[in-house]
């Protein structure tokens, strides 16, 4: 066996063992309020770290084009299980690698290339994956898309209806990254069945709350749902797809072998691992914190003059206009990065402004909350965040929230272990 084979990292990569340091460091350090990230337990680290990342495993548990699979479909096995237990789901595929994977999948289950879908806007919430012509949602199918209502920023469900009933769409998208108000999927599922339409669910963002029944669950009501498990249910990078039994079968063949090769058999471990973490009760709890604060966090926010799309917020979520207040998107995620609070530049709905400067900021609490931060730290961040924005040009501000955000992440310790 060559040398570096038995090498630990920090002998044999140095470059990339300082770089996973400074990550852990940066991680540590900083306050992570992408709406989109959250810090997985030791053990997903563990299984994700596992040696099942040599092992190849086409097919399914029991039906494999390999030998050697009787522990990858343990794992694969617990990983369905569990999930269905979570969900309250018929069927389960825990192999996409990735919520975009997991829609692809769908989308091909579903639909002929060239038939029309329908999906949310993405400069009003929606995703990339809903249907935009430089994806190949919009490269495969003709786009048709629905949006929130002007005067109070929620979905216009009456639009969507009368859209559908004129397009007579074959698939209806629903599930968004940037929206922060309760998703009726009962109501969508109608509008899609009355038009002779499939509905599928994008749960990504809102997975961890569906699960403890925080947001009513769309997997009654849809043909079928996706999601990341790296969001609010707090597992490793990569993508599920729930369906109703109907569907498995197309569902199955069209992750493999329609789009992808070899499962991700260690990230399907550690999202067993994860789905299990979100079985026990003090998951239920984390959610509940999860919202807590950022409704807390939204409405410091708002009491600092700035507006809050929708004018609130029911899930982990939400947008601030900060063009409002004469800032472009991009200058206040610059700015507040300088000071070690990490946020994305978003658009918001009828945006003024391009994509790459926005007017918004997206801001989400799974991150800080799985540090342990409540309602106290997150009327504090917003006053921080608010310190940067009203002088977002000004360096010395930037460096004196940094140093207060050092000094509030050191009570929240993080992966102190791999410090
Ligand atoms: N990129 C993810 C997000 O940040 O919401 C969605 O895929």
């Amino acid at each position: 066996m060559e040398k570096y084979h038995y090498r630990a990292l920090s002998e044999s990569d140095p470059e990339i063992y300082t770089a996973i340091r400074n990550e852990t460091k940066r991680q540590q350090e900083g306050l992570e309020l992408i709406a989109s990230e959250n810090f997985v337990s030791e053990a997903v680290l563990d299984a994700a770290g596992s040696v099942f990342t040599n092992k190849y495993a086409e097919g399914y548990p029991g039906r494999r084009y390999y030998g050697g699979c009787e522990y990858t479909d343990v794992v694969e096995t617990l990983a369905i299980e569990r999930a269905k237990a979570l969900f309250g789901a018929e069927h389960v595929n825990v192999q996409p690698h990735s919520g975009s994977q997991a829609n692809i999948a769908v989308y091909l289950s579903a639909c002929q290339h060239g038939d029309t879908i329908m999906g949310m806007d993405l400069s009003h919430g929606g995703h990339l994956t809903h249907g935009h012509p430089l994806n190949f949602s919009g490269k495969s199918f003709k786009v048709v898309s629905y949006k929130v209502k002007k005067d109070d920023e929620t979905i216009d469900y009456d639009q969507m209806e009368a859209l559908a009933n004129e397009h007579k769409p074959r698939l209806i998208i629903c599930g968004a990254s940037a929206y922060s108000r309760i998703i009726d999927f009962e109501r969508i599922a109608r509008i899609a069945h009355s038009v002779g339409a499939l509905v599928m669910a994008d749960i990504a963002h809102i997975a961890g709350m569906v699960a403890v029944g925080l947001h009513p669950s769309p997997v009654a009501h849809c043909d079928f749902v996706t999601t990341t498990t790296h969001k609010t249910l707090r597992g490793p990078r990569g993508g599920m797809i729930m369906c109703k039994e109907q569907f498995a079968r197309d569902v199955d063949r069209n992750v493999f072998p329609g789009t992808q090769g070899g499962p991700l058999v260690h990230i399907i471990a550690a999202k067993a691992v994860a789905f299990k973490e979100a079985l026990q009760p003090d998951f239920k709890s984390y959610q509940e914190q999860v919202l807590r604060n950022a409704s807390a966090m939204a409405n410091a926010l708002g009491e600092e003059g700035f507006r809050i799309v929708s004018g609130g917020t029911d899930n982990h979520l939400f947008l601030l206009d900060v063009f409002s207040k004469g800032i472009i998107g991009k200058d206040a995620e610059k700015a507040l990065e300088a000071a070690h609070i990490t946020v994305n530049k978003n658009t918001i709905p009828f945006d003024t402004n391009p994509p790459m400067k926005a007017s918004g900021i997206r801001i989400g609490t799974p991150a800080v909350t799985t540090r342990g931060m409540k309602e106290e730290e997150m009327r504090k961040i917003a006053g921080l965040i608010a310190e940067v924005l009203h002088a977002h040009e000004d360096p010395a501000v930037r460096q004196k929230v940094s140093t207060d955000v050092k000094t509030l992440t050191a009570d929240f310790p993080l992966y102190a272990s791999r410090l």
